[in-house]
């Protein structure tokens, strides 16, 4: 299987995460990508190539513009106001505020357009998303072309990125933006499947009106996990996407015998679909040793869930999204793939 990588994604070097009352190193590190494309050497999954450039346009079919340009600038806006640390939002359009104002200080507007407040920028952010961004339509153009699988090394992740907001270490959606490719040029039918350990609330809000992409993502329990506030089982869809969003919230401490028995209906659901193309974000941060999520997935597990997808028989990419257990993100990340070929 073709992987694509480039050392851009790792221009994002932020020093801080808030998590637990305490800025702290980020646990989606760069790091990541050294010990996934050494994995990928290691057992020979195959050729390694750079992504090409696909510039913004890609991107303004799914974002919006001033999202866009608020991050290509934020960094420079933050230092400008004097502010001394990583931008970092601190107050947002919330319950019993008015959310159709964009404020003009950049304290304000970095509330509008986040979602959560772990995730710093830094000025490295913006050139590392738009390399996560171009390797995820490098793997799926690919896959077009061609009819066989590719795996997209994207870092930064991208499903909790929604069209103008980010958080939960996203800022481009690299599975939404590469889906809308594949329908740009001539897919009728994609089918998105998020394995991440998190709800793809991002991916989910993007397409959730429309009967052309289906969304389906296995998950913590928002009321337990992070993003808390969608992913629900109860969300199905809007209008002409009423039926094309299916959400499986599983309890904290899932382990591999509940999490394929669900994965085996998510598959049948994308072979009833009929899709033409699909796009996995490959999140492994389902491990039993992950530090920040609650399932208990084994290393060894990854290779059977990379066996069931492909029995599905459709041309398949796969995009980097979470895992931070980053000793062994290359063990797993690759297992699903290796899996895959079988
Ligand atoms: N500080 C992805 O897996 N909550 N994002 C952090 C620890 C945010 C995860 C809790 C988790 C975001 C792509
Ligand atoms: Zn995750």
């Amino acid at each position: 299987m073709l992987t694509f990588h480039s050392e851009d994604t790792k221009k994002r070097q932020a020093k801080t995460e808030l998590h637990a009352g305490e800025l702290v190193a980020p646990f989606e590190c760069p790091e990541r990508v050294d010990i996934v494309i050494d994995r990928v050497r290691k057992v020979g999954l195959g050729e390694i190539r750079s992504p090409d450039a696909y510039g913004l346009d890609p991107v303004l079919a799914v974002h919006d513009r001033r999202y866009i340009e608020f991050l290509e600038n934020a960094c420079d806006d933050w230092a400008a106001a004097g502010f001394k640390g990583e931008p970092i939002p601190s107050i947002w359009p919330t319950r019993r505020l008015r959310d159709d104002v964009i404020p003009a200080n950049i304290d304000g507007r970095i509330g509008y357009y986040a979602l959560a407040a772990e995730t710093s920028l830094c000025l490295g952010t913006f050139a590392a998303a738009q390399a996560s961004k171009d390797i995820a339509l490098s793997a799926l153009d690919h896959v077009m072309r061609t009819g066989e699988p590719a795996f997209g090394l994207c870092r930064p992740p991208g499903h909790h990125a929604a069209v103008d907001q980010f958080g939960g270490y996203c800022f481009f959606n690299n599975a939404a933006i590469a889906a809308q490719h594949a329908l740009n040029n001539g897919m009728k039918k994609v089918a998105i499947l998020d394995i991440d350990f998190h709800h793809g609330n991002g991916t989910q809000d993007i397409f959730y009106e429309r009967d052309d992409v289906l969304f389906l993502s296995l998950h913590g329990d928002p009321r337990d996990e992070f993003p808390y506030f969608l992913g629900f089982a109860d969300e199905t869809g809007r209008g002409k996407g009423e039926g094309f969003n299916v959400n499986y919230p599983l309890p904290s401490g899932t382990d591999y015998a509940t999490w394929a028995s669900t994965l085996d209906d998510a598959i049948q659901r994308i072979a009833a679909y009929q899709a033409e193309i699909l796009i996995v974000s490959l999140g492994v941060d389902t491990f039993e040793n992950d530090p920040i999520s609650s399932f208990k997935l084994k290393s060894e597990d990854y290779i059977d869930c990379g066996r069931r997808l492909k029995a599905l028989g459709i041309p398949t990419t796969f995009l980097l999204e979470g895992g931070y257990a980053v000793e062994e993100i290359g063990i797993n990340t690759v297992n699903v793939l290796t899996g895959f070929e079988g």
